[in-house]
C-alpha cells in the first residue's frame, strides 16, 4: 500500500460524534487521508445541545502534538475549538514546526445551539497568530460577522467582510453559506464565497431543507483538508468539500432527538 497523506485536527471533541474531531477523523478517511487527532477540548452535548466543556491546556496540546510532528510528515491540518488564548498561540508555535503544512483555520466560536465554545480573548489571538499562518479560513456567516464587525445581508456585505479578515491577516476566506437562507429567483440555494486573494469564486449547491446540520463546518473543514493534503488547489479543494458536505447532509442517518449529524459512514 502506498503511504496516505497524513491530515492532522487540533479541535474539540463532541463525543456525540456529529461534530468536531471525530467527524474531521472520518471525513480524512473518506478521502482516503490518514487521521491524526489532537484534543483542545471535551465538550459535553449530543444533537440537541451543548452543556459544557472542561478545556485542555495549552501544555496538554502540546504533549499530544508534538510526538506526531516528531513522527510524521503533516500533509495538511485544520484548527477548529481551540478554547483560550494559551492553547491558540501554542498551536501556532506548533503549526510553525510542521515545514508546510497545508493549514486551514476554521474559526469555531459559538455552536449552531448558541453554546459559546471559546472566549474573546482566544477569537483575538486565533486573528492575531493563526490568520496568517493559515491558507484558508472558514468562517459561516455569524463568525465572518463577528470577526470582520460587518453585518452581512448582501454580496457586497460579504465581499467586505472578506476584505476586513484579508487585512487581519487572513490569505484566503471562504465565508460558508449555510445560514444565508434568503430566496432568490425562486430557488433556495447554500452559497458558500471563496475569496482566493482578490478573486472571489461563488459556489452554490441546492438548497436541502434539513434539521441535519449537526457538525457540517467541521465536515467542510476537513474534507477541504485532505483535499489539500492530496495535492489540489484551494479552488478544487473547497468545491470537492462542498459536493461531500452536500451528498452527505442529503443522506444523513437522523439520528437523535435535535439536529441530526451527517452522513459520515
Ligand atoms: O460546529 C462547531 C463545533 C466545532 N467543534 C466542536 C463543537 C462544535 C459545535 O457544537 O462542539 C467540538
Amino acid at each position: 500500500m502506498s503511504k496516505p497523506p497524513v491530515c492532522l485536527t487540533i479541535a474539540g471533541l463532541d463525543p456525540s460524534g456529529g461534530a468536531g474531531i471525530i467527524a474531521d477523523i472520518k471525513t480524512f478517511s473518506a478521502f482516503g487521508c490518514f487521521a491524526a487527532a489532537a484534543v483542545a477540548s471535551i465538550t459535553f452535548q449530543n444533537t440537541v445541545g451543548v452543556f459544557g466543556a472542561e478545556h485542555q491546556s495549552a501544555d496538554s496540546v502540546r504533549r499530544q502534538v508534538e510526538p506526531i510532528i516528531e513522527d510524521y510528515e503533516i500533509a495538511a491540518l485544520k484548527t477548529g475549538m481551540l478554547p483560550t488564548r494559551d492553547v491558540i498561540e501554542e498551536v501556532a508555535r506548533l503549526v510553525q514546526r510542521m515545514n508546510g503544512a497545508r493549514f486551514v483555520v476554521d474559526p469555531v466560536v459559538r455552536s449552531t445551539t448558541g453554546f459559546d465554545l471559546i472566549d474573546d480573548a482566544a477569537l483575538r489571538s486565533m486573528i492575531d497568530v493563526l490568520f496568517p499562518l493559515s491558507e484558508l479560513v472558514t468562517p459561516n456567516k455569524p463568525e465572518a460577522e463577528r470577526i470582520s464587525g460587518i453585518a452581512i445581508e448582501s454580496i457586497a456585505d460579504i465581499k467586505s467582510a472578506a476584505a476586513q479578515m484579508q487585512s487581519m491577516g487572513a490569505r484566503n476566506v471562504l465565508i460558508k453559506g449555510g445560514h444565508f437562507e434568503s430566496e432568490s429567483s425562486g430557488e433556495r440555494k447554500a452559497s458558500d464565497y471563496l475569496f482566493i486573494g482578490d478573486d472571489m469564486h461563488a459556489l452554490e449547491a441546492a438548497y436541502v431543507d434539513t434539521t441535519a446540520t449537526h457538525g457540517t463546518g467541521c465536515v467542510l473543514a476537513a474534507a477541504i483538508t485532505a483535499n489539500l493534503a492530496l495535492g489540489n488547489d484551494l479552488l478544487l479543494s473547497v468545491s470537492e468539500a462542498k459536493d461531500f458536505v452536500t451528498n452527505a447532509i442529503t443522506t444523513a442517518p437522523m439520528l437523535g432527538r435535535g439536529n441530526s449529524p451527517i452522513n459520515l459512514i
